[in-house]
């Protein structure tokens, strides 16, 4: 069965070394202790500890080519991992941006049948960023779009955002939610027993993105926007029916916009999702069962997740033949418009 990983961070020196920045800068983000821990040697991160991702993000050749075909993965989706360009002030955003595209499609045109990418923009810069996805999708031939959560503490469904949405919309890429840590008016009681990033504040802050998309009547702008989140949906499918419930409540009296559809059919319809660090079986049974088999893709989230344990998890999961074609590349090849084989 050919495996295709969708949420497979990458990253450029470059913005490496612009990270190295921030992490010395006086910034408050929540997300400055992970780019501590990973993008400067030298910094103290006395309680919050060193991580060692730096050079797997950097490789592509080296080791996770051959990790892959060891462990029987024929192609991974790469993203400019998290924190993305979002940190940057805009001008450095837009143009690290282009550069790591530019990269990313030179490792795309190289093994076109080992990786694909999703292109980079920088929100803050909103005309410039609706050029740089038609430049992704037209010339760069890449495969959608990434952006990681808030950008300095706005969330995509703010108007400021629009042309970003109907240029993803316009050019039929999938925009990747990706998380990053919660902005700095959610962070507070986060900020503790390493609740910032991916045990529990990603899924609060993308989920948090999603539901003030879907209720502030983004989709009925932009009806056939595609937006895909990792994590299993960030806790979303799980409470769906509440969401839809409460929010159907709201907007009979007046606590939130009247919309066309509803927040569980904006959810079946404009999100697809992937189960990058979420290997439990039960979990990806309950989503497929309750979100439909279409909307769920495969992701092992390398180098963050090791590469063997997701191949493990996803070929001894229970499911029939037209779902582990799903999972494991059809709904890919479709999301993300990558060539059959
Ligand atoms: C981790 C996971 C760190 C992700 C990240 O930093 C990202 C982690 C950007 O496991 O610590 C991720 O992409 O899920
Ligand atoms: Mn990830």
């Amino acid at each position: 069965m050919r495996l295709i990983a969708c949420e497979e961070a990458w990253s450029i020196p470059e913005v490496a070394a612009e990270l190295k920045n921030v992490a010395r800068s006086p910034s408050q983000s929540l997300d400055k202790l992970l780019v501590k821990g990973i993008y400067d040697a030298e910094a103290d991160t006395a309680g919050y500890g060193k991580m060692d991702f730096l050079s797997g993000l950097l490789d592509v050749e080296e080791r996770r080519l051959p990790e892959m075909d060891r462990c029987g993965v024929a192609m991974h989706l790469l993203t400019l991992t998290a924190p993305g360009v979002q940190m940057f002030d805009a001008d450095t955003a837009t143009d690290l941006a282009a550069l790591a595209n530019d990269r990313m499609a030179e490792i795309c045109a190289k093994y076109p049948t080992r990786f694909a990418g999703l292109g980079s923009f920088a929100p803050h810069s909103p005309k410039r960023a609706a050029k740089e996805i038609e430049r992704v999708m037209g010339e760069l031939g890449l495969n959608g779009l990434v952006v990681n959560g808030h950008t300095h503490g706005d969330y995509l469904d703010d108007y400021r955002f629009w042309p970003i949405l109907e240029a993803a919309e316009a050019t039929g890429a999938t925009l990747y939610i990706h998380p990053r840590a919660p902005s700095d008016t959610l962070k507070g009681p986060l900020q503790d027993y390493a609740m910032d990033s991916a045990m529990w504040g990603y899924g609060v802050e993308v989920g948090t993105m999603m539901l003030r998309m879907m209720a502030g009547g983004v989709f009925d702008r932009f009806p056939k926007l595609t937006i895909c989140v990792g994590h299993m949906g960030e806790m979303v499918p799980f409470f769906i029916w509440r969401i839809n419930f409460m929010n159907s409540r709201a907007q009979k009296v007046g606590r939130a916009p009247k919309t066309q559809r509803s927040m569980e059919e904006y959810f079946r319809d404009n999100f697809v999702f992937t189960t990058s660090g979420v290997e439990d079986p039960l979990a990806l049974r309950y989503a497929i069962d309750r979100m439909g088999i279409d909307n769920v893709i495969w992701a092992i989230d390398y180098p963050y997740q090791p590469m063997e344990p997701a191949v493990a998890f996803i070929e001894s999961f229970a499911c029939t033949e037209a779902e582990r074609h799903a999972l494991c590349h059809g709904n890919a090849e479709r999301v993300f418009h990558i060539a059959p084989e």
